[in-house]
């Protein structure tokens, strides 16, 4: 290449538009010497944010991969620089969420001589990326400029295809790095512009359906089975719609009982009039009842999405008595209690609905349906008493204090009809379970429930809400705050709605929720090497980035900021400072849900009145109206 020569420049523009035109939506840079021509390229040819740290900028990408259902790429240069996008790799592996991860290295000379700024990036991150390319140098041979093309539709094809995920590309470029004043008839120029004019080439993945045989033995089981669960886990948000009309028909075809996470996409809009479906709610809580665990034991459990968030569900089924199971995973297979009788893969809405179509062509006999009806309308009976106890519970707590219960049903009180809920993990996102009763309005669920971390939630949530058109929550705890710190410089460079709900309990208190907690003995270490408070306010932090910050103490200053944040044109971050010994009101709400739910079984039921009645009569009505 010689001084004039500018290959480096087209070659990246050659790859970006490739890019672009294979169905990447988003760019996020984090800047570099080494990755020059391509940073230029990506900003021509996509949307771009800037941010520095490349942890945070491919959390914030995964964001907007959760939001658009679209992959993004990442661009770093070379070094330690691509090493920060772990993390997030690995939660676009066991997520299934597409995300490109596009290395810039040094040429091959540099290798293993103590060159700055240089290791060995090929196949960065192992097993946590589905594919990894590795781009020579700018090669101006007809047969490596097609390829350039090529690679680049076959690597965003690999982030979705056979399974959904991270991937690499890893590409050298060589001094000069800047664009150079070139002569305009260098011998390769008209080549790569018959290349550009063509664009890339269409890779267009098979349409996954579901196996007629799965299908089959779904129907066979479900006739089998009249006391069935459907246990919905963690979800795409991506799925919501089409899911909810399968899942609707199934249940109306099945007389199945759907326990629906608050991160299933099913949890919330189910109830609607017309949707033909109830939706139970409290079962993590109703599961501490021994009792309960065996009346209401199913002939057949139906799991669907992600394993369940539940401890209890997961405990039940490590138990004794765990109920016959079969696992609807989606495209990988999981069955981390173990013992499930058959896994059916492939696409879960697609696979309910064919089900649905089949056991609706055959009528049940009488005495199944009659079955059917009493375990629903059981579960019903529980769930309105759970739901009942938690709200008495809530009552009877110090109404001058903000309490951490409080703060979820705040919080989905005050979202408008699009909004967005973004939830970190630890007890945030176990709080909607415990504290959101099912609803009839949808709400899109966004979490990082690949690998549980409780990393990069801000600037995933950043992430989303710059993809999104919808305002946007993201609830977290005060230590996945202070973990990622850094992300509220990806938060303070996105437009409003973006509030942003820190529980302040001072530390990880959901490890006074873990068995260690039980050993008096162990008080003194759990504080210090597990909870571990820091006393800190978030105000300075906030500053720092010029984010508008509100310390708020009562139900009342809770709805006030939210409201505002709600509807603001910029970020807001509310600490939301709960009163202490949350843990061990949580723990007596959910014991007093699950003795309610006892209790309810225990007694005879009146035939036309009491709330399984209504529940069985008019399922809608019912949950829309079950207490908060
Ligand atoms: C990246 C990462 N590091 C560590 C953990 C282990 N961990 C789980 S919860 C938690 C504490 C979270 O505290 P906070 O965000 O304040 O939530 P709280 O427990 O108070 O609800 C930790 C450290 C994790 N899940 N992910
Ligand atoms: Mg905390």
């Amino acid at each position: 290449m010689s001084a004039t020569d500018d290959l480096h420049s087209e070659w990246a523009q050659l790859f970006a538009a490739a890019l672009a035109q294979c169905g990447v939506a988003q760019a996020v840079i984090s800047p570099g010497s080494r990755s020059t021509p391509l940073a230029l390229a990506l900003a021509d040819h996509l949307p771009t944010t800037l941010l520095h740290d490349e942890r945070v900028a491919a959390f914030f990408a995964l964001g907007q991969v959760r939001a658009s259902g679209r992959p993004s790429v990442v661009l770093a240069t070379s070094g330690s620089a691509p090493g920060h996008w772990l993390p997030a790799a690995m939660e676009a592996h066991e997520a299934g969420l597409p995300l490109l991860l596009l290395s810039a290295d040094r040429p091959w000379e540099a290798q293993q001589a103590q060159s700055s700024q240089t290791v060995d990036q090929a196949r960065l991150f192992g097993q946590h990326a589905r594919a990894c390319f590795e781009l020579g140098l700018p090669d101006p041979h007809p047969a490596a400029l097609r390829a350039l093309q090529r690679i680049a539709a076959q690597a965003v094809l690999a982030t979705c295809y056979p399974l959904a995920g991270a991937v690499q590309v890893n590409a050298h470029f060589r001094k000069p790095l800047e664009p150079q004043a070139a002569s305009g008839n260098e011998p390769w120029r008209a080549r790569v512009q018959a290349l550009a004019r063509a664009g890339a080439p269409r890779l267009v993945a098979p349409l996954a359906q579901p196996h007629p045989d799965a299908v089959a033995l779904l129907v066979e089981r479900v006739r089998a089975a009249p006391r069935g669960l459907v246990v919905a886990g963690p979800m795409s948000s991506g799925q919501g719609g089409a899911l909810r009309k399968a899942l609707a028909r199934f249940i109306a075809a099945s007389g199945y009982v759907l326990l629906a996470e608050a991160t299933s996409q099913l949890r919330f809009g189910l109830a609607a009039p017309g949707a033909g479906a109830a939706c139970i709610g409290a079962f993590d809580a109703l599961l501490r009842e021994p009792t309960l665990r065996r009346q209401l034991q199913p002939d057949l459990a139906l799991e669907i999405g992600a394993p369940a968030v539940s401890s209890q569900w997961l405990a039940w089924l490590e138990g004794e008595q765990a109920p016959p199971r079969w696992v609807l995973p989606g495209e990988r297979p999981a069955d981390p209690a173990g013992g499930a009788q058959g896994m059916l893969l492939g696409p879960v809405a697609a696979l309910l609905d064919a089900a649905a179509t089949a056991l609706q062509a055959q009528s049940r006999d009488a005495d199944d349906r009659a079955a059917a009806a009493a375990y629903a309308a059981d579960w019903q009976r529980t769930e309105a008493a759970a739901w009942s106890a938690r709200r008495l519970g809530v009552e009877s707590a110090d109404q001058t204090l903000l309490h951490e219960h409080d703060i979820a049903p705040a919080l989905r009180a005050a979202l408008p009809r699009d909004a967005w809920l973004a939830v970190g993990n630890s007890s945030p996102v176990r709080d909607l379970d415990h504290d959101l009763p099912p609803d009839a309005l949808p709400l899109h669920v966004l979490h990082q429930r690949g690998v549980a971390g409780i990393d990069g939630g801000v600037a995933g949530a950043a992430g989303a809400r710059s993809a999104g058109a919808a305002p946007l929550a993201l609830l977290l705890g005060d230590t996945a705050l202070l973990h990622d710190a850094g992300g509220l410089a990806a938060a303070a460079g996105v437009d409003g709605p973006l509030v942003i709900v820190v529980v302040h309990n001072d530390g990880g208190r959901i490890f006074e929720r873990l068995p260690l907690a039980r050993n008096p003995a162990m008080a003194a270490a759990r504080e210090r090497l597990f909870v571990a408070p820091h006393g800190r306010s978030f105000d300075g932090l906030a500053a720092t980035w010029g984010i508008h910050h509100v310390s708020v103490a009562t139900r009342a200053e809770l709805q006030q900021a939210l409201a505002r944040g709600l509807s603001a044109p910029r970020p807001l971050l509310i600490e939301a400072r709960v009163a202490a010994g949350g843990s061990a009101m949580r723990a007596e709400l959910l014991a007093a849900m699950a003795q309610a739910g006892a209790a309810a079984l225990a007694m005879p039921v009146a035939p036309q009145s009491g709330p399984s009645a209504a529940a069985a009569a008019a399922p809608e009505a019912a949950v829309a109206a079950r207490p908060g």
